[in-house]
């Protein structure tokens, strides 16, 4: 790419530039070098903190901040780079000086940008590789929905700062890979090429590769390799061989000429080199050839600007652009293959700061306003400023869509019947939002898709004359559909639940994947979940009740990922009205947003196995549709409540005991509890609609004991539900162990059923029986916590 010396085209001044970089680069180094030389963290463990890895990306992201970006875009920081993003936002005026030494500690800058834990404002959370890489496509993927459906925003650039070897992460190329993320011509990846990794060098010369893979994703590439020094040696004549052979040069080789210097670095640099090469460098002096055959477009301000400024010309299109830069760069450690986590001696930095023309009483200050670069900082935090974003929708979310029926009903049938009957709801349907990893017809969005369409950014004619599903494709569509892949699922609802920030529009997003499948797509779940997204999963169907699917189609550790995630609700209903509400509730509390609540995403766990609704009608007949709703939203309540059936056992003073049961296994539990009642013994059955609600309960009561030294009681909702103190059996279509706390959080015996091997194919019968799930294991399960 040719670079532009014309300083009239450019509205910054570079020398003021250069100078801003500088600093830059002076600040990020020395907030890592504070925090692990100038604080003492009692415990011996290392602080960290990346200067190589930040100093490979001060050029690029200071021309981006201070020359190119406005309000309206947003950017995701390349995990390592986060002092760099946090020097920046100092220099402009959004983060206080104190903040400068407390990298990685407790309430200071995080060690990787954080949306929810940084103190100034962080775009996309970043840390886990690759994610941060493709949040900002998926945020663009859901901006271009919101503009179809709302009418178009101020158009903003969706940026993702990337280190090199992210693009190892397979996610990275699933995400480039989906027709949804097609297209999107406000998509800028900006790839630091430094060509090291966290081990080493990277092998070999990977960008023809690279570049063939994003252009036949249909993406524009763009490459800033040299800079203005090595372009102006290729324009001598003879100037091309000097090319070719810096071209050529495997990186291992060209990366250790960055620890050489003087006669041992022409001797690096021209060994196994032609006669050609040799002339044309012969005239360059030892001191000056380092400087000359290191210098890399990355580093290189206007060589950047141009490559910005010409992604911009592109609008049908993703662009990446390849910086080729120097980890380390300005650094006694420059291009050191061990640089990833080395950190300057004090010396070293002594050093640093005298070249930067900074001593200690200086060297944290920010540019004075009158200064050039005061002014132009403040220019740029104007440009910068972004107005506020609402986060509540200020919509009534129905307390139900009162399903009835007679006949027997699976949670995914409901699940599927819910959605349509919101789709018919004038407030809530023009915020729902649907997608799936091509699993939409098969967990039961088709009604729903049929009512409000799939989403594409032009109308598309559709030559399928289906009339059990119609599959309309165009701007008014509210379905995104994904190819197979859960990490797409899980960060395409990840950023549509962040639609209210990145989008300036909140949304009702659903998502729904094979119950075992949620697995898959985990670590883009957890990336939502800590990025405070709101959202409902369903995982569909689920366990062994999905019966002849077998084998790995068998989830038995989801429920323990939906119990333990941060900012996750796991809601495992088995009654159609009970998921009614709670899945009303879900989407009411999301369309709320109340900040700083603990719930953020909603994970359903349903099945497709029909379950009689007669024993719920009952409970509701028992407790009333007020009290009934309370408790099922509060996470359990007592199904069926042995001495109201059984007057006699309460007067004989019978032994109880309770069954606890969670989604598809109810059945069974409740002829256990049948049985059991024949043979004297009073066994209630409570439904644990939702395991996350029980333990967070538990877990807040136990905590203010731990906290005041005080003995924690029975929390409310496991009063409420258990009454009686009494030993309890669990029962769950999934690992025994999700549900085995119950007994100590009742403080009695207990004795956890559950499915604790890989899976068979079968009945529901056959696989019950192989798991000890049918009702005279459970019996037994129940005289054997009475007798425990
Ligand atoms: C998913 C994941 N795996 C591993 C790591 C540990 N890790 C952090 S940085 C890094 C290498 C990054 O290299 P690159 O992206 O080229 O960044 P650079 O530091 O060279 O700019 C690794 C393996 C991580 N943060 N996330
Ligand atoms: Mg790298």
């Amino acid at each position: 790419m040719g670079v532009s010396d014309d300083p009239t085209d450019r509205p910054y001044d570079p020398t003021v530039l250069d100078q801003i970089q500088r600093r830059v680069l002076w600040l990020s180094t020395r907030i890592v070098d504070a925090a692990n030389r100038e604080r003492d963290t009692a415990d011996g463990v290392k602080v960290g903190g990346h200067q190589a890895s930040s100093a490979s990306l001060v050029t690029a992201m200071t021309a981006l901040w201070f020359a190119h970006l406005n309000s309206a875009d947003r950017v995701a920081v390349k995990p390592h780079a986060s002092p760099v993003f946090h020097a920046i936002q100092y220099l402009l005026g959004n983060l206080d000086q104190s903040y400068l030494t407390r990298l990685r500690a407790r309430g200071g800058l995080q060690s990787y940008p954080s949306r929810t834990k940084d103190p100034d404002e962080v775009d996309f959370s970043t840390g886990s590789v690759g994610l941060g890489v493709a949040a900002p496509l998926f945020a663009a993927a859901t901006r271009r929905s919101v503009d179809a459906h709302f009418g178009a925003r101020p158009r903003s650039r969706f940026v993702a700062i990337l280190g090199d070897a992210e693009l190892d992460e397979g996610n990275v190329w699933e995400a480039v890979a989906d027709p949804a993320t097609a297209g999107l011509g406000n998509v800028r990846w900006l790839v630091d090429f430094n060509r090291q990794s966290l081990d080493r060098v990277i092998p070999g010369v990977r960008i023809a590769q690279w570049t063939g893979q994003f252009e036949a994703a249909g993406w524009h590439v763009v490459e800033v390799k040299y800079g203005r020094r090595l372009q102006a040696a290729y324009a001598r004549p003879g100037g091309e061989h000097l090319r070719a052979w810096i071209d050529a040069m495997p990186n291992e080789q060209y990366q250790s000429l960055f620890g050489l210097s003087d006669g041992a670095l022409r001797e690096r640099f021209l060994d196994g080199a032609t006669g050609e090469v040799k002339e044309q460098v012969a005239d360059v002096d030892d001191d000056a050839l380092g400087p000359l055959v290191t210098d890399l477009g990355g580093h290189d301000l206007g060589a950047m600007l141009d490559a910005y400024a010409q992604c911009d010309r592109v609008s049908d299109r993703p662009s990446v652009v390849f910086a080729y830069t120097i980890k380390g760069w300005g650094l006694p450690i420059a291009g050191n293959p061990r640089n990833h986590s080395l950190l300057l001696s004090g010396e070293q930095i002594d050093q640093l700061r005298d070249r930067h023309g900074l001593d200690r009483d200086n060297e944290w200050d920010r540019f004075t306003a009158d200064s050039d670069a005061g002014r132009l900082i403040a220019a740029r935090r104007d440009a910068l400023a972004r107005p506020a974003r609402e986060r509540e929708l200020r919509i009534t979310v129905p307390e139900t869509t009162a399903q009835r029926t007679r006949k027997p009903l699976s949670t995914q049938e409901v699940f599927g019947r819910v959605l349509v009957d919101l789709a018919r709801n004038e407030q809530v349907a023009p915020y729902l939002v649907t997608t799936a990893p091509d699993v939409a017809t098969s967990t039961n969005l088709a009604g729903f898709i049929n009512k409000l369409g799939v989403f594409a950014p032009e109308q598309r004619r559709s030559w399928d004359e289906d009339q059990i599903l119609r599959w309309a494709e165009g701007p008014e569509g509210q379905h995104l559909e994904l190819g197979i892949s859960e990490m797409n699922l899980f960060l395409l609802l990840g950023q549509l639940g962040l639609a209210w920030d990145l989008s300036g529009q909140p949304l009702l997003p659903v998502g729904t994947v094979y119950d075992p499948f949620v697995l898959r797509g985990l670590d883009a779940f957890v990336y939502g979940a800590y990025s405070g997204s709101r959202f409902v999963v369903a995982g569909t169907p689920s366990g062994v009740s999905l019966a002849p699917e077998g084998g790995a189609h068998q989830s038995t550790i989801t429920p323990s990922v939906g119990l333990e995630l941060p900012g996750v609700t796991f809601v495992e209903p088995a009654y159609a009205t009970a998921l009614d509400w709670l899945l009303c509730d879900a989407l009411g509390r999301i369309a709320a947003a109340a900040e700083g609540s603990s719930e953020g995403a909603y994970y359903f766990r349903l099945s497709t196995r029909p379950l009689d609704q007669a024993p719920f009608e009952a409970a509701r007949a028992r407790l009333g549709d007020t009290v009934l709703r309370r408790q099922v939203l509060a996470g359990a309540y007592r199904l069926v409540d042995a001495h109201h059936d059984h007057p006699e056992l309460r007067e004989e003073g019978a032994p109880v005991v309770h069954l606890v049961a969670c989604g598809a296994v109810l059945p069974e539990t409740l002829t256990a509890a049948g049985e059991l009642a024949g043979e004297g013994i009073a066994a209630h059955v409570v439904d644990a609609c939702s395991l996350s609600r029980l333990y967070a309960d538990w877990q807040a009561t136990l905590r203010r004991g731990v906290r005041t030294a005080t003995n924690p009681g029975v929390p409310g909702v496991l009063h409420a539900a258990f009454g009686d103190r009494a030993p309890v059996v669990t029962v769950h279509d999934a690992s025994s162990h999700t549900m085995a706390w119950l007994g100590s959080a009742l403080g009695v015996p207990g004795v956890p059923l559950g499915v604790d091997e890989f899976g068979q194919s079968g009945s529901v019968h056959d696989l019950y029986e192989l798991h000890d799930l049918l009702p005279g294991s459970i019996v037994n399960a129940a005289l054997a916590a009475l007798s425990a």
